[in-house]
């Protein structure tokens, strides 16, 4: 987007000609400055005080508080016991100082971010197949020419509007194949032609995917040429799908098995003739079984000879501004700058020398998300937490349970530039700077670096967090120096990302400001298309990784049980602190609704408008009741966007997938029933108490 600074300061967006988005936004998108100067803005540093308010102090006090906390907590109970939760919505600075930040200055393994509930199932199964993970391994630009595009729990329409002009191609030859559970926006772009709309049941991807897999090969249509020069591992996938044919998969996922046949020889014909793409979204991944049903996707494609030619692909698409580039450079639990492993020895001798620290200073892998919060508050545990770019107590799963945790820690500190749910409950807030005041870096879902631009002077007291870490570093005593001027971390981030996987050696702002495509890995040129002679593997051949159906986290529901389904709507984003803001997009949505048919609304005595109540074993959530028959029977909808006792994730399981740490937002069993009037308002039922 282009922004336009006014004479009273105010900021206005266009679209602008790129080749993603080519002029389009969505609608948050171009109402998206009216938060910038928005009334609720933060402009000075908070401390709660004795009566439990956050008051107002200085700079100077806010980060003597935090430093002596550190120092504290640090002495009582060891250097892990101060954790730091980052976000995909930092830029990739930010998120390059964030983890330096926690390995240098803190000396705590404990960081990890909000990306491993987005993109971790997908990118595990990426890294074990090609030794790479890059959301989509071409440009977005090539899907235009496809004539056959598998989109698998992927509601774009709504998700990410500026894209779908990519499957017009698709569309036109009417080979959209959208597998979701309801007809979503994406879904309806499937009507009326020879596109199709497959509605499993939810979390029966994997199987679904297997029996796919299965017809590849009993109607002998692999790619086996292919196979013999770019895979290794077709064998054990032939054996592990032999018992699922279409009849049964069928049972398990209610989709008929003659149009399991019919994607099978769709797919293989689309290979055959020019442009084939399978894309993988959250309604796939955010399973306990995420990574499985990843790399089954993964499998199909490379069965059909998919990845790496030049007319076809495997992608997934990722989620938050910078989900990709906030997945490369350290703030995950396990990795440091350039993608690179922490238990790596060599990475750890590079990166320390970029640090000019001694390697066994450096801390080794801490924990995913959500083992980590599980820690929160414990005796031996977590005692102080530092959040930067997520509202994780509306968007983490088992929410119930994570409020008692916060409030069981000795210290919490969010960075946010407005009072999120979880800031509200913090100890000390800082007030920091949104998007157009700030410069940096983001990568997409294509791998690309693009430049953002400060327009506008911050407001108030509010500072940059490249000062705000670079000061506290030099407050705790780092070893090491912390820049705080975007284009200077970018310079060090070049350095201790050269040589990895995501390497960023070649790229300068100079060179982003020329509007050069650069995308990653970049030594002396740019890399738009990957693997398109070898895989990131050290023998350069994907890896057909053999996946089993496992066992979901809630029984198959029963009685009157549903199976609550999680996700997003077009008008609000996220755990909704931006969207809930903007009168727009809050009048179009205000309240939460629970998208539920009218058969199962029929069976409970539920009317369409009705307040409801929704209760899982973890907890409870109020909103109202939406009846369309674009849910399936046994399902209904809720999406994540609403707080306190709105929030859908009172419901789910904080169960996370065993590989990628990525837990399962997508299912969840549940019952409904209609509030009765003494029971309105939240306060009869068992979840936590409205604050
Ligand atoms: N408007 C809006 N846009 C956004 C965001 C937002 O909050 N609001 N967030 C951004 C982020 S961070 C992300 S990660 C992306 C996510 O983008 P998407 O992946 O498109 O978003 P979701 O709505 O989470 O899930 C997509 C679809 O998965 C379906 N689904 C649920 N369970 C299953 C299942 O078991 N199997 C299958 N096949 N499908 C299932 C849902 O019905 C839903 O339509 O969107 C980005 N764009
Ligand atoms: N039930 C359910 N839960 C889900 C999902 C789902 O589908 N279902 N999806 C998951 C997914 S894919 C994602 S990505 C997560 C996202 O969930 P969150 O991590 O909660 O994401 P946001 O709501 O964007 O919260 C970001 C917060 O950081 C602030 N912020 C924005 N930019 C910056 C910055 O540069 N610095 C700092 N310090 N703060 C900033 C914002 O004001 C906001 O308070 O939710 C996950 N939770
Ligand atoms: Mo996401």
């Amino acid at each position: 987007m282009t922004l336009t600074r006014g004479s009273d300061d105010a900021v206005t967006v266009t679209g602008r000609d790129f080749p993603t988005n080519r002029g389009g936004l969505c609608r948050k998108g171009w109402t998206a400055a009216e938060l910038i100067r928005h009334p609720d803005r933060l402009t000075r540093p908070m401390l709660r005080d004795r009566h439990g308010d956050l008051r107002p102090i200085g700079w100077d006090r806010a980060y003597d508080v935090i430093v002596e906390q550190i120092r504290r907590t640090q002495r009582d109970h060891g250097h892990d016991a101060v954790a730091v939760f980052g976000g995909g919505g930092l830029t990739n600075e930010k998120a390059y100082l964030l983890g330096k930040f926690a390995r240098v200055a803190l000396g705590t393994a404990m960081i990890d971010y909000n990306g491993r509930f987005c993109m971790s199932s997908a990118a595990a199964a990426a890294n074990r197949a090609f030794g790479i993970d890059r959301g989509l391994p071409f440009p977005v630009a090539d899907l235009d020419r496809a004539n056959t595009i598998m989109l698998l729990g992927s509601n774009v329409a709504d998700t990410m509007p500026p894209f779908v002009q990519h499957l017009a191609g698709a569309v036109a030859a009417g080979g959209l194949i959208v597998v979701d559970p309801r007809v979503s926006a994406t879904a309806r772009l499937t009507a009326g032609g020879s596109g199709l709309h497959l509605q499993p049941a939810p979390g029966t991807d994997l199987e679904l995917l297997l029996g796919i897999t299965q017809v590849l090969f009993a109607e002998k249509l692999i790619k086996n040429d292919y196979l013999a020069r770019r895979a290794v591992g077709v064998g054990t996938i032939r054996r592990s799908v032999a018992a699922l044919w279409p009849e049964r998969v069928q049972s398990i996922t209610g989709v008929p098995a003659d149009t399991i046949r019919e994607v099978a020889r769709r797919l293989a014909w689309a290979a055959d003739h020019g442009g084939c793409y399978l894309l993988t979204g959250r309604g796939v991944e955010q399973h306990v079984n995420g990574t499985d049903t990843a790399t089954a996707a993964i499998n199909l494609a490379l069965l059909l000879g998919l990845p790496g030619s030049p007319d076809s692909g495997y992608g997934t698409l990722t989620g938050q501004g910078n989900g990709q580039g906030g997945r490369e450079h350290g703030q995950k639990s396990d990795q440091l700058p350039g993608y690179r492993k922490i238990t790596d020895p060599a990475a750890r001798d590079h990166v320390a020398r970029v640090w000019g620290v001694d390697v066994d200073q450096l801390p080794g892998p801490g924990l995913p998300a959500v083992q980590l919060l599980e820690r929160l508050g414990r005796p031996d545990g977590v005692r102080m937490l530092m959040v930067h770019g997520s509202n994780l107590l509306v968007s983490a799963p088992d929410a119930t349970r994570l409020q008692r945790r916060l409030a069981d820690l000795d210290f919490l500190v969010v960075s946010d530039f407005v009072l999120s749910e979880t800031a509200l409950r913090a100890d000390l807030v800082l007030p920091v700077l949104q998007w157009a005041e700030e410069d940096g870096t983001m990568t997409n879902l294509e791998g690309r670096v693009i430049r953002r631009r400060a327009v506008i002077e911050p407001p108030g007291q509010a500072k940059s967090e490249l000062e705000i870490l670079q000061e506290l570093a030099r407050r705790l005593g780092a070893s090491s120096a912390f820049p705080a001027s975007a284009r200077e971390v970018f310079e060090e981030l070049r350095l201790a990302s050269a040589g990895g996987i995501a390497d960023y050696s070649g790229i300068d702002y100079d060179l982003l400001d020329r509007d050069a495509a650069a995308h990653w890995p970049y030594r002396s040129e740019s890399t738009p298309r990957l693997f398109t002679d070898s895989f990131g593997t050290a023998d350069g051949k994907a890896v057909l990784v053999p996946v089993r159906p496992s066992r979901p986290v809630d029984a198959p529901p029963s009685g009157r049980q549903l199976t609550l389904i999680t996700g997003r709507l077009l008008e609000h984003y996220q755990s909704g602190v931006q969207t809930r803001r903007i009168p727009e997009l809050d009048h179009a949505v205000p309240r939460a609704r629970l998208q539920i048919h009218p058969a199962a609304a029929a069976r409970l005595g539920i009317d369409d408008g009705d307040e409801v109540l929704v209760r899982s074993d973890r907890g409870a959530a109020v909103c109202w009741a939406e009846l369309t028959t674009l849910i399936r029977q046994d399902s209904v909808f809720l999406a994540f966007h609403f707080a306190e006792d709105a929030s859908a994730n009172r419901l789910t399981a904080a169960v996370a997938d065993p590989i990628s740490g990525m837990p399962e937002f997508k299912t969840s069993n549940v019952t409904v029933e209609r509030v009765t009037s003494g029971q309105s308002g939240g306060a009869q039922f068992d979840g936590e108490e409205v604050a």
